[in-house]
């Protein structure tokens, strides 16, 4: 039998965490014959503890065959020893009136410690993928603070983005989404990502030519998928949960399968106009398990780099609202 895949999970007690770890205890990350322990962190207070145990004793009572272990702990360093994964889901969220500037300082506090902590206990192989938002900008944070593990390690989620572009395409198109393909998520988790269409194809076909509608495509699309979040938290009152855990299952997923092509946000390395420093949302092919190589083949036309320049200039003002800290 396989060794269980140690995973480490912030935030576990909210939203995402609520719709994510049975997923993850189900088998639907790391494959149906892969045991796993979950190491649960929370927020030091007694209501997000509380809510704690409430999942575990649920997880508990799936019983779940693959499920090897639950470790429940408001101690970074206890719940991040020996993870293999450590999945970053907690985050400040921002408060009303709260400034940007504000927000980017509360979680940077957040991620240069867990940054650290990972750094100094995680299993040697370990990968951190960043949901919590800023999520660019708090795993550019997160990686900073590294010594031993180096920032390739270091992911943010784009995949909820690119699943949302993927179905707003396929819909407009009238076929079924698996048709759709290659469809990529530039710069940052926010509205000002960059979806480029250029590149995707619908039934093999380049997507442009299938939906012929330049107007819809520069326009309505890219606000749609852009605001998408804004439009969840509208109709439900609160923000994307459900579609948000399984974007993460997804970039795992990915990520663990040699030869899967998807987005990811990484350290750009100057790649496709984006500052060396940022952490931005680009494809990547996954080499081995875990590890991965951007793909840099795809040409940019005006539009696409106007597009690239902007989700550039906010990454790099998040970046320089941080700096002093790092
Ligand atoms: P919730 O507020 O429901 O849950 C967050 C949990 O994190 C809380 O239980 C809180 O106690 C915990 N927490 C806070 N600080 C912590 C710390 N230092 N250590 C451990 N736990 C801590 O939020 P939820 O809806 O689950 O969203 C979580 C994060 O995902 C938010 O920052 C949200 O903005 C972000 N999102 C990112 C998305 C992406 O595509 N990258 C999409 C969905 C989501 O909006």
């Amino acid at each position: 039998a396989k060794a269980p895949i140690k995973v480490a999970v912030t935030g576990a007690a909210g939203q995402i965490g609520y719709a994510l770890l049975f997923r993850i205890a189900s088998g639907a990350m790391f494959g149906p014959d892969q045991p796993v322990i979950l190491q649960l962190i929370e927020a030091p207070f007694e209501k997000p503890l509380a809510a704690l145990a409430g999942v575990a004793m649920e997880l508990d009572d799936c019983a779940f065959p693959l499920l090897k272990g639950i470790v429940q702990t408001s101690d970074a360093s206890v719940g991040f020893k020996d993870a293999n994964w450590c999945l970053l889901v907690g985050a400040k969220p921002r408060g009303p009136g709260m400034e940007r500037a504000d927000l980017l300082k509360d979680n940077g506090k957040i991620f240069i410690e867990q940054g650290k902590i990972i750094d100094a206990v995680a299993a040697d192989d370990a990968r951190v993928a960043v949901v919590g938002n800023p999520a660019n900008t708090n795993c550019m944070i997160a990686a900073s603070q590294a010594k031993r593990l180096t920032p390739d390690r270091f992911t943010a989620m784009v995949r909820l983005d690119q699943n949302r572009a993927q179905t707003q395409l396929a819909q407009k198109a009238g076929v079924d989404l698996t048709e759709v393909k290659d469809i990529f998520i530039y710069g940052n988790h926010s509205p000002t990502m960059f979806p480029s269409f250029a590149h995707a194809t619908i039934g093999g076909k380049a997507a442009a030519d299938v939906i012929n509608d330049k107007a819809w495509l520069e326009g309505p699309f890219l606000e749609t998928v852009g605001k998408r979040g804004a439009a969840i938290i509208a109709a439900r009152g609160a923000s994307s949960a459900a579609s948000a855990a399984n974007a993460l299952v997804d970039h795992v997923r990915s990520l663990v399968t040699p030869g899967a092509i998807h987005s990811i946000a990484v350290k750009s390395n100057g790649l496709y106009g984006f500052d060396p420093e940022v952490w931005a949302g680009m494809p990547v092919r996954t080499t081995t398990p875990g590890a991965y190589e951007v793909i840099t083949s795809y040409e940019m036309d005006d539009f696409a780099k106007s597009k690239i320049a902007a989700t550039n200039k906010e990454l790099v003002d998040e970046r320089s609202f941080v700096a002093s800290m790092l």
